[in-house]
């Protein structure tokens, strides 16, 4: 195992692919695959090429390189964090014991149910985001969209070789599924609901991957933890490449929010609809859809899933070794928010005690809320600097929830539980209405000259490793 990629072989990789003959050659029959998916349901946008990076080691400094490449030529490779030879796992009822370099066999079913799942958000994301390219506001930004892209497709490359290298015939098949399913398709649709609802427009785009992309650092911080090392390392080095994925979604919302106060401030106006500028309630009630699939993602507020699988060992807590506690739960409690009924049958939006283990994905979805509250802050010091009262906040947990406690009632932004018809009636006044998405679209002009920019949001401050904002990012066919 070396921290470098060996980029003479087909797939790239630095699991020393060429010393599994067989393995060697399933992934190879399922490249073909893989990339007839991205023709068809990739990036629709013609380009010649795009400035990309392209990770070449795993360590420390220095993991990437950059340059133009075609994008169907892009080098997705196989790349696992450094093996670590003296770790043990951190937490449940293994913990202490050496990780494990394969998959024991009480544990297959619900490791590989969890790769699948990860692994179908990946190209999932591809497809929602196929056809933003026509409508980029910058070469900038085109160029962020399409690495996002290909890096979701390393992404399912990364959980492509775990189901191939660990889990036989069943895995193989489970990966040629992934190609399978699509985004928001009747007949087999993506696993997560978030992975099938539209990315129609940029600021779609920039809130999927603040809120969206968010979940994955998460999921992904948990699954690091897992005692199935192979899982692990993948991990780690895909939430490297995430680090970015991130910075498109909060300085993309950043900069639909400044260009906004400015417009506000140079007509004097809140209304700045009429103004080629995304009004602050349309961008609040974008935050309110987006935020609240995204906090779905995290499943029910209880599971007894979540508890088998921290106590067996397969998915930890976000930064486990910082916890204070013995890292098994067994006997611990928790608060988790919960739907309580009182004499007369009436259900209110409250607060409950449970088992600590089975209260897991309420724990990393309170971890997940607290980083959101940071983008929030963020975004409203940019309107308290421009002297603008408004201010963006994230909606109650209840709010417009399908998965888990909340499922079964409705409520407002500000967690009053209202009854069916009222949000029938109000649900406009804090979700986008298609008059909000249409007049968004109508501003997704492209803008595909070098330099120039949209003027519904602000340039960044920063290009890409070091390039001006008017570098030529791509090159369009
Ligand atoms: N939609 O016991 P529960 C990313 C199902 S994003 C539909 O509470 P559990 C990325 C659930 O399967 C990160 N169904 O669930 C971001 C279960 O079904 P069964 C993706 C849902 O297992 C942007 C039932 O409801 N990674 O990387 O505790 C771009 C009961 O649920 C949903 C992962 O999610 C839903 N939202 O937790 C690109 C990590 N939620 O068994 C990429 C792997 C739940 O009764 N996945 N259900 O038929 C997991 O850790 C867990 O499976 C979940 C759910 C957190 C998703």
């Amino acid at each position: 195992m070396t921290t470098t990629a060996d980029y003479t072989e087909k797939i790239p990789n630095n699991v020393s692919l060429h010393e599994d003959r067989r393995l060697q050659r399933a992934l190879e029959s399922w490249q073909p695959n893989f990339l007839q998916w991205w023709q068809t349901m990739g990036p629709t946008l013609p380009t010649q090429d795009v400035y990309l990076r392209t990770a070449v080691n795993v360590g420390r400094d220095g993991w990437a390189q950059f340059g133009h490449v075609a994008m169907p030529e892009y080098r997705w490779g196989i790349f696992l964090a450094e093996r670590d030879p003296g770790r043990t796992v951190g937490f449940g009822e293994h913990k202490g014991e050496p990780v494990w370099a394969k998959v024991p066999g009480e544990y297959r079913a619900e490791l590989q149910r969890l790769i699948v799942i990860q692994g179908d958000t990946e190209p999932a994301s591809v497809e929602q985001q196929r056809n933003l390219g026509a409508t980029a506001p910058s070469l900038y930004d085109l160029r962020n969209l399409f690495q996002v892209n290909v890096e979701e497709g390393r992404h399912l490359w990364a959980m492509v070789y775990l189901l191939h290298a660990y889990f036989g015939r069943e895995g193989r098949e489970e990966a040629e599924e992934l190609l399978h399913r699509n985004s928001g398709s009747l007949d087999s649709p993506r696993i997560l609901g978030a992975f099938n609802e539209e990315t129609p427009d940029w600021l779609s785009f920039f809130m999927f991957t603040y809120f969206t992309d968010r979940d994955g650092k998460y999921q992904l911080g948990t699954l690091k933890e897992s005692a199935f090392d192979p899982l692990s390392r993948t991990c780690e080095f895909m939430l490297k490449e995430e680090a970015h994925h991130m910075m498109v979604g909060t300085t993309g919302v950043d900069r639909v929010v400044q260009r906004t106060v400015e417009v506000m401030r140079s007509h004097d106006t809140d209304d700045v609809g009429g103004l080629g500028a995304i009004p602050l309630p349309v961008i609040q009630k974008y935050l309110n859809f987006h935020y609240s699939v995204s906090l779905d993602l995290f499943g029910g507020e209880t599971s007894t899933n979540v508890a088998n699988y921290y106590t067996a060992g397969l998915k930890g807590r976000w930064l486990e070794d910082r916890r204070k506690d013995d890292h098994k739960l067994a006997s611990d409690a928790m608060m988790v928010d919960a739907l309580s009924e009182d004499a007369n049958g009436e259900l209110s939006i409250g607060q409950t005690e449970v088992s600590a283990l089975v209260g897991l994905n309420t724990d990393l979805r309170r971890e997940y809320i607290s980083d959101c509250q940071g983008g929030v802050k963020r975004w409203n010091r940019i309107l308290e600097e421009a002297g603008v009262k408004q201010r963006l906040k994230l909606p109650h947990i209840a709010f417009n929830r399908k998965v888990g406690a909340f499922a079964a009632i409705e409520a407002t932004p500000d967690g009053e539980k209202i009854p069916a018809q009222e949000w029938d009636r109000r649900q406009g006044e804090w979700l986008p209405t298609d008059v909000d998405k249409t007049y968004v679209r109508s501003l997704m002009q492209p803008v595909h000259q070098r330099g120039k920019i949209a003027a519904w949001i602000a340039p960044p401050r920063n290009g890409i490793n070091g390039q001006p904002f008017d570098y030529d990012y791509v090159h369009l066919a």
